[in-house]
């Protein structure tokens, strides 16, 4: 890194529209984190910044489908996306919200400087209005069949099925989704940013780093730099959003991805007073992460509204610029995106429930567990495959096996031989032990440069790697042996086998933070005064009293992976008889459906069923039957009223998982409120089995 003094890295900021999924991890999160962890490790200056997305028109139609507000989506995600980071040891500096004051301004201030300086001009343009809702329809509140493919529930901004990028007005049959009812044209004016007028600057930009980029990256922002810039729209008729701040702009907002990038900078301005050191100043790069889909966004889009603000504030009086230097913002010096990551062969589907949520996998397996694994099948240069048994593979036949296994025996070793103390000297290692921890010394400086060229499964790779010759040397020098004939000769060995281990937790901890700090801390050495580079050297003080010995990495047990699998399958099972039922019905299409008793698949969907856990449970006073219960949804607690009082006792009920109607009308019974119905079943002994789940299923999941 010659000329720079300090390195902005920051994730894509995630729709809080709904939980992550160990492919946004595996994609976007872990490869920025493994960069951070060892820039930081490097000695290196690191701002880490991500935040949620907490715009656009999937969290409108989310909460128009739910019936709650806008706010209330993005509050329950932007936290449970929040907690799943923080539980798999993600580190970010700072964690944003783009509902947040400060953005409001920075994006509002934004758009007037681009305004100002003549880079927004209004335009009418047709556009899809609603007359029943009395709206113009945004992108995404339109279907209709993609011209391309014949898809007959193309979106308005793009075709899923085929990936071609639409505008509205060219759909087939649009039907506005608000309504359902068809749309008609009207001109509605919207602000346009002139992208076009970037072209060339845009071009010499990206072949400038031809050099460093990876290929997908560059081919994805060359084909549309190819095909021309057009001036794009960049406001919307909504509600929900950044309010466009000027007089003649009632009822428009901000489009999602103006504000959304500009997150980047408002969110270093919520971290740090010192916000301008990250963002305009040419001795800092920026490293933007985020998946394949946000490329053009990162390299064509913000890139050129940078570079029009740079040149608005060009034309302002001086006075703008600090110590008489005008603010220049930094483009991003390297986009590292990620292909996509699928599982078990298929493509995740949130909407099938085929898919592996972050808070359910953080839940279930510890986080260096899943960070070593994940970090292993990275989609850097093409799509991987998420395999429960790979996962199982990683985590037990490397993880605990190479490393694990390396830091116990020798640690078990010291306690049994060497009164659980570091023996010898550090400037006397035997001759192979030095051989050893200097090839550590050489390996090291590959392994960073595979960082620096972001190349994380690389680095990961030879990490391991690492481990694995720690072990051949331990049992090339066979302490076992040694200790019965030369004492001496066999704490010098251990002694090395210390100091490896000791480099190896630095080594491991951008991938395994946890189990690091704690090889460290049994060491007695400090994880925040060790160092990258030298790493390698020995350091340890003799005579230490080794701390207590830890399970670094339990392993993962068949029966768990064969549970997650069978979890998949019945999934994609279900969808599939579930495809071919509604197929049937649409094939039908027999008005006898609704008279022979049968629902559809709608009015399936009406009822909410959500697993939830029973935190307190008593008797309703002067009820035999009735029993109240403090129940948790995900993240809301409500009270509900059960009449199980009979079969059970209030003590037997709390900590079990139920399942419950979560929509039902709040209701009272003798003066309580009950707020949702609990589902048991009745057999015709009178014995009352309540709905639990066969594992301990998280609460708040949709039961369907
Ligand atoms: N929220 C898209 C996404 O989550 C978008 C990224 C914004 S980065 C400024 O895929
Ligand atoms: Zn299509």
């Amino acid at each position: 890194m010659p000329n720079f003094k300090r390195t902005l890295i920051t994730a894509a900021l995630p729709y809080a529209n709904g939980p992550l999924h160990i492919g946004h991890l595996a994609g976007c999160y872990l490869p920025a984190d493994l960069y951070a962890r060892y820039k930081r490790l490097a000695g290196e200056q690191v701002l880490f910044i991500c935040g949620s997305d907490e715009h656009g028109v999937p969290i409108t139609i989310s909460a128009d489908k739910e019936k709650v507000s806008p706010q209330d989506i993005v509050d329950r995600f932007h936290n449970l996306n929040k907690a799943s980071f923080e539980k798999l040891g993600i580190s970010f500096d700072y964690y944003a919200r783009t509902t947040s004051p400060v953005h409001r301004e920075t994006s509002q201030e934004f758009f007037l400087t681009l305004h100002n300086g003549g880079f927004l001009v209004p335009r009418e343009e047709p556009q899809l209005y609603d007359e029943q809702a009395k709206m113009f329809l945004p992108d995404r509140y339109v279907e209709g069949t993609c011209p391309v493919c014949s898809n007959p529930n193309a979106r308005g901004d793009q075709c899923e099925n085929c990936g071609t990028y639409l505008s509205q007005t060219e759909l087939i049959n649009p039907r506005s989704k608000v309504t359902g009812s068809i749309p008609v044209v009207r001109p509605a004016k919207h602000w346009f940013f002139a992208l076009s007028r970037f072209q060339k600057e845009l071009e010499t930009y990206i072949e400038s780093h031809r050099n460093e980029w990876k290929e997908n990256v560059l081919q994805a922002a060359r084909s549309w730099l190819k095909s021309g810039l057009h001036d794009r729209p960049i406001t919307r008729d909504l509600t929900w959003g950044v309010p466009v701040p000027l007089p003649d702009a009632e009822g428009k907002v901000l489009y999602v991805w103006f504000d959304a990038p500009i997150g980047y900078i408002s969110a270093t301005k919520e971290a740090t007073a010192d916000w301008k050191k990250w963002w305009q100043d040419d001795t800092t790069q920026w490293i933007t992460f985020l998946g394949k889909d946000n490329i053009v966004f990162h390299t064509i889009l913000f890139p050129a509204m940078l570079l029009a603000h740079n040149e608005a504030t060009d034309k302002l009086p001086l006075t703008l610029g600090e110590g008489g230097v005008r603010g220049h913002y930094i483009l991003p010096e390297n986009v590292p995106a990620n292909e996509w990551m699928n599982l078990e062969g298929e493509k995740f589907s949130k909407s099938r429930g085929f898919t592996v949520e972050l808070h359910e996998i953080a839940e279930r397996y510890p986080a260096d567990v899943i960070r070593y694994a994940f970090a292993t099948m990275i989609p850097e240069q093409k799509d991987s495959d998420f395999q429960w048994k790979e996962f199982q593979a990683r985590a037990n036949n490397e993880l605990a096996d190479i490393f694990g296994n390396f830091a116990n025996r020798v640690l078990t070793f010291a306690s049994k031989h060497f009164e659980n103390k570091i023996m010898g000297n550090r400037k006397e290692l035997d001759a192979e032990g030095q051989v050893l921890l200097d090839g550590f010394g050489v390996r090291a400086k590959e392994i960073a440069d595979f960082y620096e060229r972001f190349r994380l499964r690389d680095a990961t790779a030879a990490t391991m790697d690492l481990a694995r010759s720690a072990n051949k040397y331990f049992n090339d020098a066979g302490p076992w042996k040694l200790i019965k004939e030369d004492k001496a000769s066999a704490a010098q060995v251990i002694r090395s086998c210390l100091e490896a281990l000791r480099a190896l937790a630095i080594y491991f901890a951008p991938i395994t933070p946890n189990a690091s700090t704690s090889i460290l801390k049994t060491l007695g050495a400090n994880a925040s005064e060790e160092n990258w580079s030298n790493a390698h050297e020995p350091k340890l003080h003799g005579q230490t009293e080794l701390g207590p010995i830890e399970i670094l990495f339990p392993k993962i047990e068949d029966e768990t992976v064969t549970e997650e699998i069978k979890r998949l399958e019945t999934m994609a099972e279900r969808s599939r008889d579930l495809q071919v039922t509604v197929a049937k019905q649409e094939a039908s299409q027999t008005p006898s459906a609704k008279a022979d008793g049968y629902i559809s698949i709608e009015d399936f969907k009406k009822i909410k069923l959500r697993t939830a856990k029973i935190l307190e449970a008593e008797r309703v006073p002067k009820s035999k039957k009735l029993i109240k219960l403090q129940i948790v949804l995900g993240e809301e607690k409500r009270q509900i009223v059960a009449g199980i009082g009979e079969k059970f006792t209030p003590e037997e009920l709390i900590g079990k998982t139920i399942v419950v109607v979560a929509n039902l009308q709040p209701a009272k019974l003798m003066g309580q409120e009950s707020n949702g119905m609990l589902l048991a079943v009745n057999d015709e002994s009178g014995a009352v089995s309540l709905i639990t789940s066969d594992r301990e299923a998280a609460s708040g999941l949709e039961v369907r």
